[in-house]
């Protein structure tokens, strides 16, 4: 059996696209193909006639299988360098008139509370989700016997994790505080928004709902500096400058002296208006880091001290943005978002609107 190698390399040079090479390589070294068919004929043959042919098929083989490698190699680049070439996305382009999507409220409040923050010398922290029992309850100093450890109230995993800890799904943001008392030194300034879990469904509970905490841990740090900072907070992030606040006594596991944080309203055509001390609601829950958790942190309580607080971000944006219900905001009906939400080109500053 004849076969014309010129011709065959030829054509594999020669081919246009990666299907096309494949073809010629089943033609050639494919069960039926001819370089196959050549390799089998060696069994048919005598010992001498074996000992001349055979070097002359194996290497025929060789040189066809590497023109086949080379091909596709090239084939392959020339197909990356179009992708490159015509794939392209142009940011600089402007954004479609009347795109579609939007921020959602939570998005934007917590957008906003990183804008308020930020100007009083706070970041941003985060943590997992996920966590396990010590982060979200033990080094808070929530006890071992206490409701909020209860199944019906915490969403808990069967699993454990690797070192045998009940694993749950965050119940506050707090072990974020905990986190970040433990992996920087003071003094440390930071708010910790996010997705928080508990095991509660009515028209004012959702079982995901968002917070937002905020830890400060200085030398010398009092109820003081935790009353101005939520006034000036609150001032900024609802545009008024008479908010007034009520420090409440409370209980907390995690802080001592606890208080609970009322803001003055009046009620203006049926809506309520925050300004004033004409009456009052709960806003925000708060007090000093508790001794304990300071230590549970490592950090000496004698040397720092520290304020926390904490509020829901869902009732902030509804007091904000006149939403009267809670459940609407994990419903997804585009109506209510188109109403609701705001534009992705609106960057929320203080400059730009936001706040004093
Ligand atoms: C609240 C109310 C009061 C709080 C305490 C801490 C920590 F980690 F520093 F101990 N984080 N958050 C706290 C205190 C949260 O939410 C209603």
């Amino acid at each position: 059996m004849a076969i014309d190698t010129e011709d065959l390399l030829t054509r594999i040079h020669a081919a246009p696209d990666l299907p096309a090479l494949e073809a010629e390589r089943v033609s050639a070294l494919g069960k039926q193909g001819l370089i196959t068919a050549l390799l089998k004929s060696l069994g048919k043959m005598t010992a001498e006639e074996r000992q001349a042919e055979g070097p002359r098929i194996h290497q025929l083989r060789e040189q066809v299988t590497d023109a086949i490698a080379g091909r596709k190699a090239t084939l392959e680049a020339a197909e990356l360098d179009r992708k490159l070439a015509t794939e392209t996305l142009d940011m600089t382009l402007p954004a479609a008139p009347g795109s579609q999507g939007g921020v959602h409220p939570v998005s934007q409040v917590m957008d906003e509370l990183a804008e308020i923050f930020a100007d009083l010398g706070f970041s941003v922290a985060t943590g997992p989700e996920i966590e396990d029992d010590w982060h979200n309850f033990t080094a808070l100093n929530i006890p071992e016997d206490h409701p909020a450890r209860a199944m019906h109230d915490t969403f808990y995993f069967d699993q454990t994790d690797g070192e045998g800890r009940r694993m749950l799904l965050r119940t506050h943001t707090s072990p974020v505080q905990i986190r970040t008392m433990m992996s920087q030194k003071p003094p440390i300034r930071i708010i910790a928004p996010g997705r928080t879990y508990r095991s509660d469904s009515d028209a004012t509970h959702t079982p995901m709902f968002h917070q937002v905490e905020g830890l400060v841990i200085d030398r010398g740090i009092h109820l003081g500096h935790l009353k101005w900072t939520l006034e000036t907070f609150l001032k900024a992030y609802f545009e008024r400058d008479d908010i007034v606040l009520r420090l409440r006594p409370s209980f907390f596991p995690f802080t001592e002296p606890s208080a609970e944080v009322d803001v003055g309203y009046t009620v203006q055509n049926g809506r309520r208006v925050l300004g004033g001390s004409d009456r009052w609601m709960e806003l925000l829950g708060s007090g000093m880091v508790h001794p304990k958790v300071l230590e549970a942190c490592g950090l000496d309580p004698d040397e720092w001290q520290g304020f926390a607080f904490g509020c829901g971000i869902d009732r902030l944006a509804m007091l904000k943005y006149g939403m009267d219900d809670l459940r609407a905001f994990f419903d997804g009906d585009l109506r209510w978002l188109r109403h609701y939400g705001f534009s992705a080109l609106d960057v929320p500053t203080l400059s730009g609107g936001v706040g004093a």
